[in-house]
């Protein structure tokens, strides 16, 4: 009695996870189309130079950001950023070492060195690029970055636009 009561819990359980597995959570075709939002290290330091948390980056107070960041890099005081200085200033203010501006967007006359005229003409192009609306500040939606998402959901019954990449002839295998 008690033995096949046993038995007959343990195939209910499997039953029950059987049917778990068969039945993937659904997912919302919007989100699978949805941008994906995000920030670039340097937008993420160019944030942090907002003095008077208006969420607005002014001209005056981005110049003031890079003197202090400047300032928080040179460790030495030497008026250089120094390659190892630089690893730890990415480390800081960009939130990884490896991250872009690095060493060759900063040091344009490639002495090891980054000076603060190199270490601003680096910036400037930045919040030109980052101020769209070009108003002379910077506001966090000029500061996000979407990206559209890389696979579209397909439409049922719609055939993929292009044949799996194996099957496409290589350009060096054709004839003339
Ligand atoms: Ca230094
Ligand atoms: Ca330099
Ligand atoms: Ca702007």
């Amino acid at each position: 009695m008690i033995r096949k009561t046993a038995i007959g819990a343990c195939v209910l359980l499997l039953a029950a996870g059987s049917g778990q597995a068969r039945k993937p959570p659904k997912i919302d075709p919007a989100l699978l189309s949805a941008p994906t939002i995000s920030a670039t290290p340097v937008a993420v330091t160019v944030a942090g130079f907002d003095r008077d948390q208006d969420a607005r980056v002014t001209r005056a107070e981005f110049d003031a950001g890079l003197e202090r960041s400047f300032k928080h890099g040179d460790a030495n005081g030497d008026g250089q950023i120094s390659l190892l200085e630089l690893t730890g200033w990415a480390q800081t203010w960009l939130g990884n070492a490896g991250a872009i501006p690095g060493q060759y967007d900063f040091d344009r006359d490639g002495d090891d060195r980054i000076s603060f005229a190199e270490y601003k003409t680096e910036f400037d192009r930045r919040f030109a690029e980052l101020d769209k609306d070009k108003d002379g500040a910077i506001v966090r939606s000029e500061l996000i970055t979407l990206t559209s998402p890389r696979f579209q959901p397909q439409q049922r019954g719609t055939p993929p636009k292009q044949p799996p990449a194996e099957k496409q002839p290589l350009p060096e295998k054709q004839h003339n």
